[in-house]
């Protein structure tokens, strides 16, 4: 007499938990998105200039100028930690606030970027 409830139980149960389920797979791709970006920092350059990412995303900035070095200096109001002097190899930052995040080589006027997160 008890069996045969028993799955019609289990069957409410389920069918009350998948839409949870559902919900937390859909919303957990979604959450982190965020994607890796990078700037090429070349020819006295950094490209791109102006990179807009989302909330959460990784900058890396890559050195790939042979003989010259640079460096990737934080400025203005919203700040991040800035990189060593570098010749090759990369420089990354995770971004989790909204805003413009200014940044210079120090070592070349007229060198600079900009990150929007959103
Ligand atoms: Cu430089």
């Amino acid at each position: 007499m008890r069996t045969p409830f028993f799955p019609r139980l289990l069957a409410l149960a389920v069918a009350g938990a998948l839409p949870v389920a559902v919900a937390v797979a859909v919303s957990g791709p979604s959450a982190s998105a965020a994607t890796g970006k990078s700037v090429v920092v070349r020819d006295i350059k950094f490209n791109p200039g102006n990179l807009t990412i989302r909330r959460g995303s990784t900058v890396t900035w890559r050195f790939q100028d042979e003989t010259t070095k640079h460096n990737v200096i934080s400025r203005g109001a919203k700040r991040f930690k800035s990189s060593p002097v570098k010749g090759s190899g990369t420089y990354s930052v995770r971004f989790t606030r909204p805003g413009v995040y200014r940044y210079v080589c120090t070592l070349h006027i007229g060198m600079k970027g900009a990150i929007t997160v959103r």
